[in-house]
């Protein structure tokens, strides 16, 4: 997901050009203004934290882009693309190293899990808004 903060500061295009040229597979995407419903779902893990209460007001305050995305090891790829939680621990190189530099202004959001993964896909997408389909370049991302 880009959140509100990446898509204001017009890197939207950057986040998903790196995750193409990376060789993973956008199979959904969407702009809109998360719910309240949906945001406290997302982040039920931190519902006890101190900032929990900032992070689904910020979350819903502006658009958001979010994605469901696919290809091998993809979470954990994926949150390397993203880099460390802490903009200040990011590797140079990653979208939180490269472009942020607050925890509460971190541009982007990936699942830590496939099981997270799935239960954040069943929040913010239907299943028909989902799309299978090769990318013509697999053969030459993937060795069979
Ligand atoms: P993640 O986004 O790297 O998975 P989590 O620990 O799951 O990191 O936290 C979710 C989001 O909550 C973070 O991306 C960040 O925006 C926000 N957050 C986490 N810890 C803090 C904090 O200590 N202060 C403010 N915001 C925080
Ligand atoms: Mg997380």
């Amino acid at each position: 997901m880009v959140k509100p903060d990446g898509v204001q500061r017009g890197l939207v295009g950057e986040v998903i050009n790196r995750i193409e040229k990376r060789g993973l597979k956008i199979v959904a995407l969407r702009m809109n203004i998360i719910s309240r419903e949906s945001a406290l779902k997302h982040y039920a893990e931190h519902s006890q934290k101190p900032f929990f209460k900032s992070l689904v007001d910020f979350i819903t305050s502006a658009p958001s882009v979010s994605m469901v995305v696919e290809g091998k090891n993809a979470v954990a790829v994926m949150r390397a693309i993203n880099g460390a939680t802490n903009p200040a621990n990011a590797a140079t190189g990653s979208i939180r190293g490269d472009f942020a530099l607050d925890t509460g202004r971190n541009i982007v959001h990936a699942s830590d899990s496939p099981e997270s993964a799935k239960r954040e896909i069943e929040i913010h997408f239907k299943e028909s808004e989902i799309a299978g389909y090769s990318r013509i370049d697999e053969t030459w991302v993937y060795e069979t």
